[in-house]
């Protein structure tokens, strides 16, 4: 594996985190290295303390510091707009997009340590990135890369329990499936049962993090293999970094897709903490619930067609577009076709949020991939006009609050282009993916002892008589 870097731009993002990271220290890749900081979780030991003390002064000097206004729309409203969780790993700005440990993609890619020249960001590097706010060397990056290898065996069981399926299974029901069946090994779990002090729970929880973050490219790829590939299963190459050797293990071996595995996994790991999926394990680990539990979880929200399926719908939709129109649609005939959507009560899939106010950035990097490596795909073509033509119609609707295209508007031609053109898969994808946020913030809401989630529900007959009071 090589791994490249622009020095003269890591040092202006050096001093810029180290500027605003102040209560993480400051960034250390320029420091001759010892052993320990290759280890990650020995980075972690060191950081969890002070980033407890950092917790416990806010709270104590700042507890009763009013974050917002609590109204009836936001409650019935999905709990849009309503601040209500600690999530540390990654912010979203509804005007700028995602960043993760204040870094925005555009930024990743450049700091990131990746595998070929001027490429893709190497998905370990995030997670890094995300678990201690700092920018990793390629060093530490190669280091947790083997050591993510060295934890990717998994037991027989899992193959058996997805086999006890339906080969025609929802993709992602097989997925989650075989993520309960590695459950059977949480080391949480077990330390739990011994009667680990509640201070020592980031340990075991790091343990299932790495562990189930190592496993999922596996059981995601028999997945794959199982359903599309008449069962023939690829072994992992260990000379590969973790988005390659996915890639890879799906099948698919053309250099480009590699890269487009590893941007494809770095951009949708998080999106800070109140998206479906990450809100509920989030939830569901405040219960102490173990991060197999969680995370399996976390996929059944991300199976849902509002949240990560919207990749599986954006496709199967452009493929009838293309069926009913060709694949030389006109502007005109492109309008024609979102009215009949919007007319017979769908949504345009692709567009909208619940917290973006702009074009995803998660989207823009996947269309400069798309005009570095396939500018002249057909289906490309399609989605760069519908960029023109959605927004105005959701816009004209008068309801949408976000006309703009999201990140599953784009990732399924991409895939697609190389060879992995099974929509009803793609989710599984984003699964992969988005264990490495959703594990990441799990073992910092055990560091920080977080208290089980519990928030206050009301009935109609609470809320009437509240409003009469008030008036
Ligand atoms: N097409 C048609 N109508 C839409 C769309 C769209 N793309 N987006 C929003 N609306 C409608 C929405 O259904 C609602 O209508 P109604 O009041 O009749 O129920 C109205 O506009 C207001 O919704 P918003 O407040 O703009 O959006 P909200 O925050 O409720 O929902 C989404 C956000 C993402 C669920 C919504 O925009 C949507 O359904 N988009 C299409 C599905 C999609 O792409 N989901 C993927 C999101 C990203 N991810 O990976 O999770
Ligand atoms: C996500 O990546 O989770 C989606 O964009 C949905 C969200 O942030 O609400």
């Amino acid at each position: 594996m090589v791994f490249m870097r622009s020095f003269s731009v890591l040092s202006k993002i050096r001093s810029r985190l180290a500027h605003q990271s102040t209560g993480l220290g400051s960034v250390r890749w320029l420091q001759i290295q010892s052993a320990s900081d290759l280890d990650l979780r020995e980075q972690l030991k060191e950081l969890i303390p002070e980033q407890q003390d950092r917790l416990k002064k806010l709270k104590s000097e700042h507890g009763k510091v009013e974050l917002g206004k609590i109204s009836l729309d936001m409650v019935i409203g999905g709990m849009r707009g309503m601040t209500g969780l600690l999530w540390e790993t990654s912010l979203l700005d509804p005007e700028e997009g995602i960043r993760f440990r204040g870094l925005s993609i555009p930024e990743c890619q450049k700091v990131l340590p990746a595998a070929v020249p001027g490429g893709e960001p190497l998905p370990e590097g995030l997670l890094w990135l995300l678990l201690t706010g700092k920018v990793p060397n390629k060093d530490q990056v190669h280091s947790l890369s083997k050591e993510l290898q060295s934890r990717a065996s998994v037991p027989d069981y899992v193959y058996k329990s997805i086999d006890a399926l339906p080969v025609t299974s929802h993709p992602m029901t097989q997925f989650a499936s075989g993520v309960m069946a590695l459950q059977v090994q949480s080391e949480f779990q077990k330390a739990y049962e011994k009667g680990i002090p509640k201070a020592r729970y980031w340990e075991p929880t790091y343990e299932d993090s790495l562990n189930l973050i190592a496993r999922v490219p596996v059981v995601a790829a028999y997945v794959y293999r199982r359903v599309y590939k008449g069962g023939q299963i690829i072994r992992a190459d260990e000379s590969l970094d973790y988005g390659g050797n996915f890639s890879h293990m799906l099948g698919f071996d053309d250099p480009r897709m590699l890269e487009l595995m590893r941007l494809y996994v770095t951009i949708h790991s998080d999106h800070e903490g109140g998206n479906v999926s990450a809100h509920t394990a989030h939830l569901v680990g405040s219960a102490l619930s173990d991060p197999y539990l969680s995370f399996a979880a976390a996929l059944n929200g991300l199976a849902g067609p509002l949240h990560g399926l919207a990749n599986q719908e954006v496709l199967l939709w452009i493929k009838s577009v293309v069926e009913e129109c060709g694949q030389n649609i006109t502007t005109e005939q492109l309008k024609e076709y979102i009215w009949k959507t919007l007319n017979s009560g769908k949504v345009v899939p692709g567009y909208g949020h619940g917290v973006l106010r702009k074009t995803d950035p998660r989207y823009v990097c996947q269309r400069e991939f798309a005009l570095k490596y396939l500018p002249d795909d057909p289906l490309f073509q399609i989605v760069s006009k519908l960029y023109e033509v959605v927004p105005p119609i959701l816009t004209q609707l008068g309801k949408v609050k976000n006309p703009w295209p999201n990140v599953d508007a784009h990732s399924g031609v991409l895939l697609n282009y190389f060879g992995l053109s099974e929509a009803r898969y793609f989710t599984v994808l984003f699964g992969v993916s988005r264990s490495i946020g959703i594990c990441s913030q799990l073992i910092w809401d055990r560091a920080f002892g977080l208290p089980i989630e519990r928030p206050k529900s009301v009935t109609m007959d609470w809320v009437e008589s509240f409003c009469k009071r008030d008036a």
